[in-house]
């Protein structure tokens, strides 16, 4: 994938369309240039994204998450499969905030959903590289939108649970899947409280064979943990994806969350929620790089380090210092009109 970096012959424009068509590799450079951090790939990416923004929105955005190895994506890939079946067009994007640049998660994935990857009504697209700006999910949540706009009507977006990555994959998708070992224990196994009340539906996995009683048991624990939780109208389910078993219901269960009185409503309210979000996202990221790249915040800030370093003015001040010093000169307002805008 590294060679595909995005050496764009053609114009945004005849990227787009081509993304539009479903050219599976318009949309695996359109991702990479969204995902990319030099500022004139995002730039692009920006022009991109608002040519693209008829086409966003239309897909059921499932996150599903879970600890290392717990069969995230033996799961996607038989859910994916069978949405297949039922006509859809499943993408799959992994997020692991955890892998290294260069990490066989790429590998892995691509291996472990190799009739997925095959399948020409799939994509499946592997982590991102770390240390993209403004974080994994931003980023994620626009490549999200690309495959909409390449006609993708299921978007699964695996990422592996390790405290934040929850959080910020919650916070990009319509429902949350949270994949648990069938392993029962009074700890929850160690799963944060936040991250199982940040679940819609809860699927304990390898339930076959030697396992197959112990996740029924799992299931019943946390049915009544997450009742216990007041997280009620929460499922928790069982399923094999080794021998398929499990997922229709899953899928089932999925619908019937999206068909109740009000879920209309209520997933356009956790959308625009989630658009202002991803809005703080970037302005957080973007006002960082730019103080750092600024050339009068260059001398100040080595100053300021150093002095916070030596005891001799507290971080705030600093931090407070250094936004006075070259945010307010530029964007002090010229007074109001008397209509309240801006001449
Ligand atoms: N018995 C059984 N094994 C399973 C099932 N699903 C996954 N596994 C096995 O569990 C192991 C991990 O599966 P993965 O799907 O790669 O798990 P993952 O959560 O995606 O792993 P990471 O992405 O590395 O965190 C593999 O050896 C799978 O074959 C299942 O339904 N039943
Ligand atoms: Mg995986």
């Amino acid at each position: 994938m590294a060679n595909e970096f995005p050496a764009l012959s053609g114009t945004i424009e005849d990227l787009a369309a081509a993304v539009e068509k479903g050219d599976r590799r318009a949309l695996a450079r359109a991702i990479t240039l969204v995902e990319s951090t030099r500022a004139d790939h995002r730039a692009e990416a920006d022009a991109l994204l608002a040519r693209l923004q008829s086409r966003v929105g239309t897909s059921l955005r499932l996150g599903i998450s879970g600890a290392p190895g717990v069969g995230k994506s033996t799961f996607i890939e038989a859910l994916g499969l069978f949405l297949i079946g039922r006509g859809h067009r499943p993408a799959v994007l992994a997020v692991d905030p955890s892998s290294p640049v260069s990490g066989g998660s790429i590998l892995g994935d691509k291996t472990r959903m190799a009739a997925l990857v095959r399948d020409d009504r799939a994509f499946v697209r592997p982590s991102p590289s770390r240390g993209a700006l403004g974080g994994i999910a931003p980023r994620t949540r626009e490549s999200v939108m690309v495959c909409e706009a390449a006609g993708f009507d299921v978007i699964l977006v695996e990422t592996v649970g390790v405290g934040q990555s929850e959080t910020d994959v919650a916070g990009i998708v319509d429902h949350f899947i949270l994949l648990i070992a069938p392993l029962g224990g009074d700890e929850l196994q160690g799963i944060k409280r936040g991250i199982v009340e940040l679940a819609d539906l809860v699927v304990v996995t390898k339930a076959d064979g030697a396992w197959e009683a112990a996740a029924r048991r799992a299931a019943m624990e946390y049915t009544s943990a997450l009742t216990l939780l007041e997280a009620r109208g929460r499922e928790v389910l069982t399923c094999s994806a080794l021998e398929g078993r499990g997922i229709e219901e899953i899928w089932q269960a999925i619908e019937r969350r999206r068909g109740r009185p009000g879920m209309g409503d209520a997933l356009a309210a956790r959308r625009r929620e989630q658009a202002r979000a991803a809005l703080w996202a970037e302005i957080d990221a973007d006002v960082r790089t730019r103080l750092r790249g600024h050339p009068r915040a260059a001398a100040l800030l080595a100053k300021l380090e150093h002095d916070v370093g030596a005891g001799a003015v507290t971080t705030g001040a600093a931090a407070r210092a250094v936004l006075d010093a070259l945010l307010t000169p530029e964007a002090t307002p010229r007074r109001l009109t008397g209509r309240g805008k801006l001449p």
